[in-house]
């Protein structure tokens, strides 16, 4: 038996579930008038209703004993602290530093990484004014129109999720586009609407070596020159975001172009550092800044509250809960807000890339499951799509709303709809619908008789299906920086119970790996293949079809 699953927390809450399993949130709240109350919790303009869960007050108890018995205070603390938490790499995981707006230093091996962080945000600041002021101009004197992110993964998810969930900060007149995948579609695509000679790319990777990125980057760079008519452009119209300052000298970009950061950020933790240079030249550095102190925000909730009261660690904890407990294998993230579009992709690599671990810190295999899958879209789009089988099938699935009490864009009746919609979906998605209201609403449509009793089965919802609501003032930078930590640090809180690594991501590596090996046999058949029968098939079936 592992370390957690011995705590007399876990054994509890195994008794405990055995104990609660049968019970109904229906019935919990016919039982309690101030359940509402009781599990709902409001931060800074962020309000979370998590009355909705498989869920009693004893449950609740023994999920924060847990954590306690996980010792995640002072995980926390270590993180906060600059502590090589990310143990396989031998690095820190201080995101929050990037977001740090008190005036407290933050150490790491024994120096203050803040003066270095205030300098890029200087740099970044100074470089977004100059292009949106049109001082920084294009080769030929125009200003910038377009600015393109080349990145991929965490140098691309988070400040494509920002840019678009902000959209409204942003301004017309400046577009802000991302290529990320290696295919050519796509930045051949993006190239079509723009001109050369008023765009700037932002190369944007952190080891600056990631394949897809650098093909590109480069196929980038020779269309501006072809456009442009002359290498010399690309020092105005290329600049590099990364934290390997000889590799971006090798691309041939300036050392004055390029915004560093550090092995302390993860990828995915990274759209607070350098890499939201996209985000500052978009919607400006203020805004920039509004962002960064939500994070810090509830960085400070996140270290300070009780955990009872602790946003992230109710959220993560009830993960725990439907994930080892009731054994579900995947969470829904709905949130009811078009700019948050890309929100759920985002999420799902933050969550499944640290959380997608089997193998615990001391090195041995987990007895226990992990990560879940997350997968979702805005709503309420997926209600005419997937949300069927969250209703009606097999499985249980907890969900996550999230929705703005003011729209951006306030058209008649819109907004009510969009509400009223959301609440609907959590609340039919608790409740059901028994058989014997199935039959009273057949009955009042003019059913009955054997007609009635064939189709009633098939009308009957179970509910019962968990879910937890976040309602939020506006979508604006700061609670989108909230937002955005909120989910960091919820897995980060489900990685201490795990006892695994959140911040290593070796399965990414393998990727980048395999596919370095094959590129070659793709290019050039070699007289032998010597992968397993089906990659051999591949690769030749490949090379006799390609010509065709
Ligand atoms: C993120 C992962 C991964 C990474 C990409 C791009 O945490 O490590 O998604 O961000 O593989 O890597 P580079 O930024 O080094 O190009």
């Amino acid at each position: 038996m592992s370390k957690v699953t011995r705590t007399p927390a876990w054994q509890a809450l195994l008794q405990h579930h055995k104990d609660i399993a049968e019970l109904t949130m229906r019935q919990m709240f016919d039982d309690d008038a101030m359940r509402f109350e009781k599990f709902s919790l409001q931060l800074d303009g962020i309000f979370l209703d998590y009355s909705k869960n498989r869920i009693t007050t004893q449950t609740m108890q023994l999920l924060m004993q847990l954590a306690q018995q996980a010792a995640l205070p002072a995980h926390t603390a270590a993180m906060f602290k600059g502590e090589k938490i990310n143990h396989t790499e031998q690095r820190a995981a201080l995101h929050t530093a990037l977001r740090n707006r008190s005036n407290q230093p933050v150490l790491f091996e024994g120096r203050d990484v803040m003066p270095a962080v205030h300098s890029v945000l200087a740099r970044m600041r100074s470089f977004s004014d100059a292009v949106r002021n049109g001082t920084h101009l294009g080769f030929t004197g125009k200003a910038i129109t377009d600015i393109i992110n080349i990145g991929i993964g965490g140098s691309d998810l988070g400040p494509l999720m920002v840019c678009q969930a902000l959209k409204p900060y942003g301004r017309d007149e400046l577009r802000a586009h991302f290529v990320s995948n290696v295919d050519a579609s796509h930045l051949v695509e993006i190239l079509k609407k723009v001109d050369a000679s008023s765009t700037l790319f932002v190369i944007s990777s952190k080891t600056f070596t990631t394949q897809e990125t650098l093909t590109n980057a480069h196929s980038a760079r020779a269309w501006l020159v072809a456009q442009l008519g002359d290498e010399a452009a690309v020092a105005q119209h290329f600049v590099a975001v990364s934290t390997n300052l000889a590799a971006t000298a090798q691309f041939g970009i300036a050392a004055q172009n390029v915004f560093e950061f550090w092995d302390w950020v993860g990828g995915r933790y990274s759209l607070w550092s350098a890499i939201g240079l996209p985000i500052a030249l978009y919607l400006g550095m203020d805004q920039f800044e509004q962002l960064l102190a939500g994070g810090h925000a509830m960085d400070e909730h996140f270290r300070h509250a009780p955990l009872e009261k602790n946003m992230p660690v109710i959220l993560a904890m009830l993960g725990v809960w439907y994930g080892n407990f009731f054994g579900d294998t995947s969470s829904g993230l709905f949130p009811y807000d078009f700019y948050l579009n890309r929100f759920a992709a985002f999420l799902q690599q933050l969550d499944m890339e640290s959380n997608g671990k089997s193998i615990d810190r001391d090195g041995k295999p987990v007895d226990y499951d992990t990560g879940m899958v997350v997968w979702g879209e805005s709503g309420s789009n997926g209600q005419h799509a997937f949300y069927q089988l969250i209703h009606q099938g097999t499985r249980m699935i907890p969900a996550d709303f999230l929705v703005a009490l003011r729209s951006h864009n306030p058209l008649g009746d819109h907004h009510a709809i969009l509400l009223a919609n959301c609440f609907a979906q959590s609340a039919a998605l608790m409740l059901g619908k028994t058989k014997h209201e199935a039959r009273a609403e057949l009955n009042a449509q003019g059913l009955h008789g054997e007609a009635l009793e064939k189709l009633l089965p098939h009308k009957v919802f179970q509910g019962n299906n968990p879910s937890n609501t976040l309602l939020f003032e506006q979508l604006n930078p700061h609670t989108l920086g909230m937002l955005i930590a909120l989910y960091e640090h919820k897995v980060f809180v489900q990685s201490v119970i795990w006892n695994i690594n959140p911040f290593d991501q070796w399965g990414v590596e393998l990727g980048k790996q395999l596919a370095h090996k094959i590129l070659p046999e793709i290019q050039h058949l070699p007289d032998e293949l010597k992968h397993d029968a089906s990659t051999n098939g591949l690769i030749a079936y490949y090379h006799q079809h390609k010509s065709r």
